[in-house]
This record gives structure tokens, C-alpha cells and sequence, in this order.
């Protein structure tokens, strides 16, 4: 299962938990896995439909988000989800090759994780200065964006600052950036928290198409590359429950598994409670029922 090639085409990269291939004709093929990560550690056990789950999320936020992107004069790569190889059904896009910009565009809605450290230390994310006396989960007064270089294969992405992202694209790509970064995190989290899930953060990955237009890439607003919150269980002051990862986290904490050796094989009701979260991320953000 794990990092066989799955289609015959030339693999371009590869990462935790996906894959990209050479589709030919100035295409790429982003074939997502079942595999799961938790803890900075790809765990044996794959989450069955966690692949196709991801990928039909992916799909359906292209579409939401298509009135934002044009409002900026962006698009998105996705070219098809359905001509892909029939070993990849369900799991896998058709994408336009882009030159990727090296930023990753986060934006943050609330504190957590190394924001809340940064914030702890310092009063402020980045540039921008925050009202005292927030916590780990508060809401923050007004979506950041916090951008960061992809880091080599193994890595945590870089933090850096606003000039910096000046310096890596220019100055009116990068408050391109920051602008469309925002306005895509507003409407997603817009969206998800009238189903419930609140969008904590998310990562988005641009790209350039060959008439200097702003390209959407990677996957989109999911569980991978975002944080979502259950909004039922909100509560600052401590890190919040994951929407879909909390069972896998809680059960590899008990397991007493030390983070260092190779992390263990999951239980099969761990797994099966995971699928369900995946399932429900889905159904519940698109209001339709996961097939
Ligand atoms: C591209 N990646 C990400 C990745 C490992 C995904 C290359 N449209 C594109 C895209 C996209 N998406 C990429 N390159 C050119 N055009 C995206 C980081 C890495 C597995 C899956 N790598």
C-alpha cells in the first residue's frame, strides 16, 4: 500500500500522504492516498476512503470558491476529476502545471499551535499586532495571513514575513497574495461554520499560468491542509479538539507510543470512528451524502 507508484506515469513528487504524477499535455495527476499522518508521522494504518473523501472536498470548495478567484482574476488548475486512471477513481485531479510560487499562503481566524507561541512571545503574529489577553483558540479580531517557504522533504515549512514574501515575488504579487489568501479563507470559513466547523486555519499553495494569472493549486480547504474545529466543542484556553484526527491522537497517546519509533498499527474501531469524521467533514460542509 504505502508509496508503491499506483499509476504509470513518471512520479514528480511525493509527499506525506499524496503523490503527484506527469500526466503529459502540461498536466499533472494529484493522486491522494488513504494514508494518514499524526503527530509529524505517516501511520501504517490507512483510513479507508480517506483519499477519495479528501479529493471530492477538494473538488467541491474549486466550485465554491470560483466566484472569489474571479473576483481577483484568479482561477483554479483543476482540469477534470473524472478522466483520471481508473486505478485512481475518486482520488485523484486532473491539474493544469503550474509555476508554483515558493509561498505557502496560510491564513489564520484563530490562535493555535506555533501562533499562539509567536503570540505569547511577542503580542503580535508576524507584522500584525493582536489585543492582549488572548489564549490558545480565541478567535482573532480579524483573519492573518502568515505565510512560509515549503521546507525540503522531512521539514516543518519556514515562518516568515510579509517583506519577505515582497522579496521572494515582488511587492504586488505578494499583497495579491495576502489579499486572495484572506478572501478565500473568509469564504471558507464562512461556509463551514454554517455546517458546524469552524476553519481554524488553512493552507493554500498558488501558482502562475502562462498569461501571468494567479492560479489556485493543491488541495483545497481539507482536513490535510487546514484545521477544523467541531464548533460544538469551542472552548478557549486549551488546544481544541480535531475534527477529524482527535480519535487517532487520543488512541496513539494511550497506546504510549513515544513519538520517536515507528508508530503503531491502529485499532480497527480508531480507524473505522476516523472514516466516519472524514465522512461527516464531508457531508456536512456539502450538504450531500458521501457515495
Ligand atoms: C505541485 N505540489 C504539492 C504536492 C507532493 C502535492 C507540485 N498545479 C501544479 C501543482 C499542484 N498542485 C504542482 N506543481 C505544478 N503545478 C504541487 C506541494 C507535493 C504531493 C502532492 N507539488
Amino acid at each position: 500500500m504505502s508509496g508503491d507508484p499506483v499509476v504509470d506515469l513518471p512520479l514528480v513528487a511525493r509527499g506525506k500522504v499524496r503523490e503527484v504524477y506527469d500526466a503529459g499535455d502540461g498536466r499533472l495527476l494529484l493522486v491522494a492516498s488513504d494514508r494518514i499522518s499524526a503527530y509529524d508521522a505517516v501511520l501504517p494504518t490507512p483510513i479507508p476512503d480517506k483519499g477519495r473523501v479528501l479529493t471530492a472536498l477538494s473538488v467541491w470548495w474549486f466550485d465554491q470558491l470560483t466566484p472569489v478567484l474571479s473576483a481577483f482574476g484568479a482561477t483554479h488548475h483543476l482540469v477534470s476529476a473524472t478522466d483520471v486512471p481508473a486505478e485512481v477513481a475518486g482520488r485523484a485531479m486532473l491539474v493544469r502545471r503550474l509555476e508554483m510560487l515558493p509561498v505557502e499562503c496560510v491564513a489564520r481566524g484563530y490562535l493555535s499551535g506555533s501562533g499562539t507561541k509567536e503570540y505569547e512571545r511577542t503580542g503580535s503574529i508576524r507584522d500584525v499586532p493582536l489585543p492582549p489577553g488572548l489564549v490558545e483558540g480565541s478567535r482573532l479580531p480579524s483573519p492573518v495571513f502568515t505565510p512560509s517557504t515549503k521546507a525540503e522533504v522531512g521539514e516543518h515549512d519556514e515562518a516568515i514575513d510579509f517583506a519577505r514574501v515582497v522579496d521572494l515575488v515582488g511587492a504586488a504579487r505578494a499583497e495579491e497574495l495576502r489579499e486572495l489568501t484572506l478572501a478565500l479563507y473568509r469564504r471558507g470559513a464562512e461556509v463551514a461554520a454554517g455546517a458546524g466547523i469552524l476553519l481554524a486555519d488553512t493552507k493554500f499553495e498558488f501558482g502562475v499560468s502562462s498569461d501571468g494569472g494567479l492560479v489556485l493549486g493543491d488541495e483545497v480547504l481539507t482536513p490535510d491542509s487546514s484545521r477544523f474545529w467541531p464548533a460544538s466543542s469551542w472552548a478557549p484556553g486549551a488546544p481544541q479538539p480535531s475534527f477529524d484526527k482527535q480519535y487517532v491522537r487520543d488512541w496513539l497517546t494511550s497506546s504510549g507510543w513515544d513519538r520517536v519509533s515507528p508508530p503503531p498499527e491502529l485499532p480497527a474501531d480508531v480507524v473505522a470512528a476516523t472514516r466516519e469524521r472524514y465522512v461527516a467533514a464531508y457531508e456536512q460542509l456539502t450538504g450531500t451524502p458521501f457515495r
